[in-house]
């Protein structure tokens, strides 16, 4: 999943798509660089960030929207908490919504998906983008997540959403500590535990910048490095800024992971030492 921000104030790439026709072409470009999604998001959910209105947020998305669907094929979501919005961005062309709050934001969202069929992500998040970094605490953060998570496709569930239709994420970054999120992303196999397919989104974020003391201009490698962990460790889809260098480098290690678990090397070679 490639990101499209039209914001102008996303934490790494504000202000850079916030013109439509740039928008566009970044778009296409994240296509023909091999994205199944194109991701397009209009209000920043970066830590302490003011809501978007509504109108605001669709005057963003909207007409990129509408210029996407007509130029490829790739899958589109738009990244929104606003049932208004998302009602909208399915109506210009999108195929599934992307909401961080899990359909908690907008008691209206979750019918919206029902009545329109499209697919739906189902992120954790703990509070709001506002309050979410502010002392987050977790007695244990994978069964919790993992429990909010189940929650909430049964909520989509009985709102009328298949099952099928559903991707669930453990939110990155939302409300978490530095250990909680590398505690999640070394436990992913858990929540695909619930059957559904689970997205991670790792780009540049704040983590790799406290292992690495590295502004977010400067994640590159450790985003292909936390990308690649993440497959191993049960991540079905990525959200990620730089699409190319994060699906070569995922390419690579699925093709030496799925010819691993065939053929282990040391298969009929090693013998327990028995002293
Ligand atoms: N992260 C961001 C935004 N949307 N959606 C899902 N499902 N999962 C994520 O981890 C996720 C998300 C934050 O990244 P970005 O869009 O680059 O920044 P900003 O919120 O500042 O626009």
């Amino acid at each position: 999943m490639g990101v499209l921000n039209i914001t102008p104030d996303s934490f790494y790439d504000g202000g850079v798509y916030f013109d439509p026709a740039r928008a566009v072409e970044r778009g296409l470009e994240l296509a023909a660089d091999g994205a199944d999604i194109i991701d397009v998001g209009g209000e920043s959910t970066r830590p302490g960030a003011d809501p978007v209105p509504a109108g605001e947020e669709q005057r963003r998305i909207l007409p990129v929207i509408a210029a996407l669907r007509k130029k490829t094929k790739a899958l589109i979501s738009v990244d929104t908490t606003k049932a208004e919005v998302a009602e909208a961005a399915l109506a210009s062309g999108a195929d599934i919504i992307n909401d961080i709050s899990a359909g908690r934001f907008d008691v209206r969202m979750l019918p919206v998906a029902a009545r329109s069929g499209a697919g739906l992500i189902l992120m954790h998040m703990k509070g709001t983008p506002k309050t979410m970094q502010i002392d987050p605490h977790y007695e244990d953060v994978v069964a919790e997540v993992k429990a909010f998570l189940r929650e909430r496709i049964d909520a989509a569930e009985s709102c009328g959403i298949q099952r099928e239709r559903i991707i669930i994420d453990p939110g990155i970054g939302f409300g978490k500590t530095f250990e909680d999120n590398l505690t999640l992303l070394n436990s992913l196999a858990s929540l695909a535990e619930l059957g559904r397919p689970v997205l991670v989104g790792i780009s540049r974020k704040s983590f790799i910048g406290n292992i690495l003391n590295l502004e977010a201009q400067e994640r590159l490698e450790g985003t292909i490095a936390a990308a690649v962990v993440s497959v191993i460790s049960g991540a079905s889809l990525l959200r990620v800024h730089d699409l190319r260098a994060v699906k070569r480098a995922v390419t690579v290690a699925e093709t030496i992971l799925s010819q691993g678990s065939r053929n282990l090397p040391w298969e009929g070679h090693l013998k327990p030492h028995v002293h």
